[in-house]
């Protein structure tokens, strides 16, 4: 498919969804939280971290809803706790502002959680963050745990009200979800460090589809996990080379895996922020 092709339809994806709810306070939020964790020192003091050291963690399934009343949905599997995790050990490594989707617990000025439910919601947060973040540092990351829909009901074919039951099976067709991962890297967050995942529940074609995806996205790593194994180990599919990463269960920071993945990406990201300062 040409990129113009794509384009289009990530244009009518966009021009069709229903607004965001709480559009402005989301905007007001995102904008207070990158001045307050500005690396511009003069006007405050919050933080020693650098301006590229923000990460928008994206963690959970969206939900795909059926009706525009929304009674039914159908929802893509996460728990939401790689995303989690993965946000606590980032503030543990101490290099992060976190811009995290999802549930973790800390507070303080350095953590801004967004919570989405619907593929609406998340995809036009995801582009607010991106856009946001492009305008005020250049190496930020994308960590994109997040279990996203593929498949969705567009809102204009949408039936407005509660499907009526009691007249037999229920047919439903789904359109595809236009694959934003493309315009994020060329378009939202060009110069960002970014990392997205892919989960399988078949391991002989994991890998191989987490090659094609970092091939086709030209995002920096693909986080390949298998489901039934996803708490113990994952390998990191980069141009670098396969790495497999593991829990230690007898290292109690490393009992989970998000700890060791996390030490890994952020050193890679280390290493992208001084070579595209040099
Ligand atoms: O949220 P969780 O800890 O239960 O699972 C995390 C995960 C497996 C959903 C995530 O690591 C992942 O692979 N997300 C991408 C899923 C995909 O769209 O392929």
């Amino acid at each position: 498919m040409s990129s113009e092709v794509v384009e289009d339809e990530i244009s009518s994806f966009f021009e069709s969804s229903p607004p965001l709810k709480n559009m402005d306070g989301i905007i007001k939020k995102l904008n207070r939280f990158i001045k307050l964790n500005s690396s511009s020192r003069g006007e405050n003091h919050q933080s020693d971290w650098r301006e590229e050291d923000r990460v928008c963690v994206t963690s959970g399934g969206t939900t795909v809803p059926l009706e525009q009343r929304c009674v039914r949905y159908i929802d893509n599997f996460s728990s939401g706790n790689r995303g989690a995790a993965s946000t606590d050990s980032c503030i543990t490594f101490g290099s992060c502002e976190t811009s995290c989707y999802g549930p973790p617990s800390l507070a303080d000025g350095r953590l801004l959680k967004l919570p989405f439910s619907t593929i609406y919601e998340y995809l036009q947060m995801l582009r607010l963050i991106a856009t946001a973040l492009k305008d005020v540092g250049s190496c930020s990351m994308f960590y994109l745990a997040a279990a996203v829909s593929d498949f969705y009901v567009p809102w204009e074919s949408m039936t407005e009200h509660k499907i009526e039951s009691g007249s037999g099976p229920l047919d439903i067709r789904l359109a595809q979800v236009p694959k934003m991962l493309s315009i994020l890297r060329s378009n939202w967050a060009p110069n960002a460090f970014c990392i997205s995942f892919k989960l399988e529940t078949d391991s002989k074609i994991l890998i191989e589809k987490a090659t094609k995806a970092l091939q086709k996205y030209k995002v920096h790593a693909v986080v390949a996990s298998e489901l039934s194994t996803r708490k113990e180990e994952v390998v990191v599919v980069s141009s670098s080379g396969n790495v497999v990463v593991r829990r230690d269960c007898d290292k109690p920071d490393e009992s989970i895996v998000e700890y060791n993945l996390i030490r890994l990406i952020v050193d890679r990201h280390s290493t992208y922020i001084k070579e595209s300062h040099s």
